[in-house]
């Protein structure tokens, strides 16, 4: 039976420091995902953008940062809920959600939808832990802060979230960090999900490494979401993306990853974020995100 996708945008750019990720999912579309995973015989089916705020109509005072905020928590409260039933209902009808960020606060939406009636296990491919909280973030940005977030680390244990109560830290594996402040590096340690730094895909190899975050992934789980922040791969293959950090993995090693969840045959739900198409170039990064898609689901090469 061959599988269906459906397309999410989720056009948001407050959770990060730059203007341009809400761009994220008009260059992504544009660089031909939707034919790409045509191609190899999935149906696709796009619902469009989920609605989020732009710049000019959010609240004005949101945007002086104090320490000790995070920033435009409201908005993101609210396209994370939107988000989170699309996402919900999307793998209600049997189809498999594509979400296209936007920075990476939106993933607090999609792992809330994908854990909504199921038991998940989550791979972080991405330079950076995510593990932030409003009081250890050095910039307000939510970006750094989803896991923290969806795990109810910190202040995130007082505020009020959509609920998306499939997801134990047990069962998330984060893959490529390099890119760590001290407080979330405390965090990390501190709690029980696990980390693979890219010493470790230096040391063993990214196959291995993989390997064993689909381990994690997978356990006692009834399937995995995927979320790949394109500054995970080296800047040099990725250009476009808001937050680079050299010392990224290789274009290879992205797609053998990526080959790797497909070939588990776990794949729950998947996300694109942190594409920035204005500092991207010739659409690069955004067409890099929608063959790493097209692995991740499954495209055979004989
Ligand atoms: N991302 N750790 C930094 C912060 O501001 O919390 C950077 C976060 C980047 C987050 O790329 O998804
Ligand atoms: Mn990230
Ligand atoms: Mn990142
Ligand atoms: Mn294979």
């Amino acid at each position: 039976m061959s599988r269906t996708v459906r397309i999410i945008g989720a056009p948001t750019d407050y959770g990060a420091n730059r203007r341009g990720v809400d761009m994220g999912p008009s260059a992504i579309r544009y660089a031909g995902l939707a034919a790409q995973l045509e191609r190899i015989g999935i149906d696709v089916v796009d619902s469009g953008d989920v609605p989020a705020p732009r710049a000019e109509e959010r609240e004005p005072d949101a945007e002086t940062f104090q320490s000790g905020e995070a920033k435009f928590l409201r908005e993101t409260r609210q396209v994370s809920t939107r988000l989170g039933d699309a996402v919900a209902t999307a793998l209600d009808a049997d189809q498999t959600p594509l979400v296209l960020g936007g920075d990476h606060s939106v993933a607090i939406g999609s792992v809330t939808g994908s854990a909504r009636d199921a038991e998940i296990g989550t791979v972080w491919f991405d330079a950076h832990g995510d593990f932030n909280t409003p009081a250890t973030s050095p910039s307000g940005n939510v970006h750094g802060m989803p896991l923290a977030a969806l795990l109810g680390v910190g202040e995130f244990a007082n505020l009020e979230w959509p609920a998306g109560d499939g997801l134990r830290s047990e069962s998330i594996a984060l893959v490529g960090l390099r890119d760590v402040d001290e407080a979330e590096r405390e965090a990390i340690a501190d709690s029980p999900v696990t980390a693979f730094t890219m010493s470790d895909i230096d040391e063993r190899g990214i196959a291995p490494v993989v390997e064993d975050a689909l381990d994690v992934a997978t356990m006692a789980t009834d399937g995995v979401h995927v979320s790949l922040d394109l500054d995970w791969l080296d800047p040099r293959e990725a250009p476009g993306v808001g937050t680079p950090v050299r010392g990224g993995v290789t274009y290879r090693e992205a797609h053998a990853a990526l080959e790797s969840v497909s070939d588990r045959g776990c794949l729950r739900s998947l996300e694109l974020v942190e594409v920035n198409p204005i500092l991207d170039e010739h659409n690069e990064t955004a067409s890099l995100a929608t063959e790493l898609a097209a692995s991740a689901l499954g495209k055979q090469i004989l």
